[in-house]
This record gives structure tokens, C-alpha cells and sequence, in this order.
């Protein structure tokens, strides 16, 4: 009887831990990382989701933006997880105090709601992104400060919405582009496979992968480690996609009521028309 409820005990408990570990959102004995994402978002695509606005708000400011704005840079595993949470290295606004300006242009944050800090609490999109992947970042990245400075260099040195440009790719609500000549645009400039998510035929990020050295590798599918061809790295895109542009609603500005209910006026005329 003893026996089978010391059997039963370690069943749990391994039960328990193979649940937990099994998780990409576990803090415990993460292994280091094998390479890095840095994640990008097409505002056109979030921000058209608005409906409310606040001074915290990248979608609520007065000009669109029509730039891809940083998301993360994060620390991932070549079999598709990632680790999360690795130390206790609280998020600390004073430590990049410097880098603030480019911090706000280019990683604002696109939603009104808050960000999950890994050991409870909310906070800014930079304090969930250090806490979450840039304390997984060792021994390459070794402190925030650092984290944010490697993120923004990147960021600037790989400057993808300028690499579409060049290759005809631009912001527009009615052109569409075949996803796999905006993944052959990055490719070529880069040099390495992208990986892009789109929302309902929309680009919603573009990430591009480099080793730990921060030379370009190819990206890993989500939901497929196989990079057989070009196609699988736009998975959750439809052949043909857009990047749309969008109409701000601005914070503390009427504005933003008025285009509000302009597009309801235009949206009744059109379904009665
Ligand atoms: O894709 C949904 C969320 O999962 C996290 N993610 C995804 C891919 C990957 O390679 N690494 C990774 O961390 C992201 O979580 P977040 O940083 O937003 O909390 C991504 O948004």
C-alpha cells in the first residue's frame, strides 16, 4: 500500500513536471538558446483593429505609421519552442533612459492594454519583452541595456520596410503581393528566409532569424521545423497579401471620432446603397 502510493506520488509529481516542462513558457532549467527572431509588426494590419485609444497607444498617434515597428527580439530554439522567464532580472525604465526616444518611434507599443511581466504585474511592452526573452538572451546578450541597443541596431542595420520599397513592395489598402515575392524581396536583400504571419490575408509580422552571431539564418516555422521551400515560410498566408495602411484615432482628439463615425456614415450609406 505504501509502496503504491510512493509509486503513485512520483507518477504525479512526473506528471506534473513533464506538463509544466513541456510548456515554451516555463522559467526552470531552460538550456541556452540556439539562435535569435527578431520579430516585427506591420501596424497597418493591428492598428486597423482600434477601437479604443490611449496616450500609450502606437496606433493613436496623430500620423500613421507606416514603418514596421519592432515586436522582440527573441531567444529561440531550432525545434520551434522557446524559453521564457529565465532570470529575475526585473525590467528597469532608468537603465535605457537613452535609448528612450528610438524606443518610442520605433518599439512603441500597438494596444492599449498593458503587457504580463513574468513574475506578476503589468507594464510596458519593453519590460514583458526583456523579462520574457531578453533574460534568455545569455551569455550573448548579457544585461537590458544591451538587449534594447542589439535590438535597435539590428533593427536599423536591416531596415525591411526599406528593403521592400526598393523592391516595389509599399504600403497600400488595394495592392496586393504574392507572399512569396515579399519573402524572395527580404531573401535577396538579407540573405536568409524570413518568416511572415498574416491576419485575414493581412502581413501582421515579418521576422527575420540570425545565429548567435548575428550573421542571417533562415527562419523556423511555428508550426513546421521542415524549411522545405520558400511557401512554408509564409504558412499562415494566403497566397496573395497586403500591407494596408489605416486611419488613426487620436487620443484626446476628436478626430478620431469624427473619421469614426465618417467610416459608420460611409458603411451605412454603402450597405443601403
Ligand atoms: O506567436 C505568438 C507569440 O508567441 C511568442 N513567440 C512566438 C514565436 C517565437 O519564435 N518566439 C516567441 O516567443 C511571442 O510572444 P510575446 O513575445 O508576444 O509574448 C508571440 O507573440
Amino acid at each position: 500500500m505504501a509502496s503504491n502510493l510512493r509509486h503513485f506520488s512520483s507518477f504525479a509529481l512526473a506528471l506534473i513536471l513533464s506538463i509544466s516542462f513541456s510548456s515554451s513558457s516555463v522559467w526552470a532549467s531552460q538550456r541556452e538558446f540556439d539562435y535569435f527572431v527578431l520579430a516585427l509588426q506591420w501596424p497597418g494590419t493591428i492598428c486597423a483593429q482600434t477601437r479604443h485609444c490611449c496616450s500609450s497607444n502606437g496606433c493613436c498617434r496623430s500620423e500613421p505609421i507606416t514603418y514596421f515597428t519592432l515586436h522582440g527580439l527573441w531567444a529561440d530554439y531550432d525545434d520551434g519552442t522557446w524559453p521564457s522567464c529565465c532570470t529575475r532580472a526585473g525590467f528597469d525604465i532608468n537603465k535605457v533612459e537613452s535609448l528612450m526616444p528610438e524606443l518610442q518611434k520605433y518599439w512603441p507599443s500597438l494596444y492599449c492594454t498593458s503587457s504580463k511581466r513574468c513574475f506578476g504585474g503589468k507594464g510596458p511592452i519593453w519590460a514583458h519583452e526583456w523579462e520574457k526573452h531578453g533574460t534568455c538572451s545569455y551569455p550573448v546578450i548579457q544585461d537590458e541595456y544591451n538587449y534594447f541597443a542589439t535590438t535597435l541596431n539590428l533593427y536599423t542595420k536591416y531596415n525591411v520596410t526599406r528593403i521592400l520599397e526598393n523592391a516595389g513592395i509599399d504600403a497600400a489598402n488595394s495592392a496586393k503581393y504574392l507572399s512569396g515575392e515579399v519573402v524572395s524581396a527580404i531573401k535577396n536583400e538579407f540573405g536568409a528566409t524570413p518568416l511572415l504571419v498574416c491576419r485575414h490575408g493581412s502581413v501582421e509580422e515579418l521576422r527575420i532569424c540570425f545565429n548567435k552571431d548575428f550573421s542571417p539564418r533562415d527562419c523556423v516555422n511555428e508550426s513546421s521545423t521542415l524549411m522545405e521551400d520558400i511557401s512554408k515560410s509564409s504558412s499562415s498566408c494566403p497566397r496573395y497579401i497586403s500591407l494596408p495602411t489605416y486611419e488613426p484615432l487620436v487620443h484626446g482628439d476628436l478626430r478620431g471620432k469624427l473619421v469614426t463615425s465618417e467610416r459608420t456614415n460611409m458603411n451605412r450609406l454603402v450597405a443601403s446603397a
